[in-house]
C-alpha cells in the first residue's frame, strides 16, 4: 500500500548541558532518537553556534535542521517532537527559557495552520506581544522563521527551495532578506 507523505522541516536547538553532554552531542542524539521513532530523515543541516536570542538570555545555542518525510499529521508529528524533547530532559517552564533540548516543527509542506488569518495575526504580533504571548496550537509555517538566522541558515541547508506558501518566498530568499551581521552571527561549528 502507498502511503501519502510530507515533507517537513524541524529545527533543533540547545544551549544547556544535559547528563555530562553538551549540546552538540544532544542534537546528535535527538536526531538517533527522531528517525527511531519512524521519521525518514533527508538530509541534515551542518551545526551551528548561534547568539542567544533574546541577546544576554543565556548561553549561545547550538542549532540545526532537518529535513523529514512523514505519513503522520502535522499534529502527531508535533506531538512525537514533544515526546523527544521530554525523553531529552526538557521543561517547559519559561518562554524562550535555557533548554537542554528545543524541537521546532517549522513547516509542514506547504500547510498554512490553523488557517491563513490566524496564520497571520501571530505573523504579525508586536515584538513586545511575542514576548507574553505564545499561541496554544499548532500555528505553521513556523510565525517568527523568516526573522531568525538561527533558523533560516540551518534550514537553506537542507530546503533552500522550500517556497513560504504565504510569503511567496524560498528559503534562499529570506536568508538574503537578513542582515550581513545577523547572518554572520551563524558560524558552523
Ligand atoms: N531558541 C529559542 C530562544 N532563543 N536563540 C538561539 N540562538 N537559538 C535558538 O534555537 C533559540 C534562541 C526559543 O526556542
Ligand atoms: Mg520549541
Ligand atoms: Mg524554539
Amino acid at each position: 500500500m502507498c502511503k501519502f507523505t510530507s515533507e517537513s522541516v524541524i529545527a533543533l536547538g540547545a544551549n544547556l548541558n544535559l547528563r555530562g553532554c553538551g549540546p552538540k552531542v544532544t542534537l546528535e542524539q535527538a536526531i538517533d532518537a527522531i528517525s527511531r521513532q519512524g521519521l525518514v530523515i533527508r538530509a541534515v543541516s551542518r551545526f551551528y553556534e548561534t547568539p542567544c536570542f533574546p541577546a544576554g538570555a543565556g548561553p549561545d545555542y547550538v542549532n540545526a535542521a532537518v529535513l523529514v518525510e512523514t505519513d503522520k499529521s502535522a499534529a502527531d508529528l508535533l506531538q512525537l517532537l514533544h515526546e523527544v524533547e521530554h525523553e531529552f530532559g526538557r521543561e517547559r517552564i519559561q518562554r524562550w527559557g535555557m533548554r537542554t533540548l528545543d524541537l521546532d516543527l517549522v513547516c509542514f509542506g506547504d500547510q498554512v495552520l490553523p488557517d491563513t488569518s490566524t496564520y497571520n495575526q501571530w505573523r504579525t504580533l508586536p515584538s513586545q506581544e511575542q514576548m507574553q504571548q505564545a499561541p496554544d496550537r499548532l500555528i505553521l509555517p513556523h510565525p517568527r522563521l523568516q526573522d531568525r538566522a538561527f533558523v533560516l541558515v540551518p534550514m537553506a541547508d537542507v530546503a533552500p527551495d522550500w517556497y513560504h506558501p504565504v510569503l511567496g518566498l524560498t528559503v534562499r530568499e529570506m536568508v538574503a532578506a537578513l542582515s550581513v551581521d545577523d547572518i554572520a552571527a551563524v558560524t558552523p561549528l
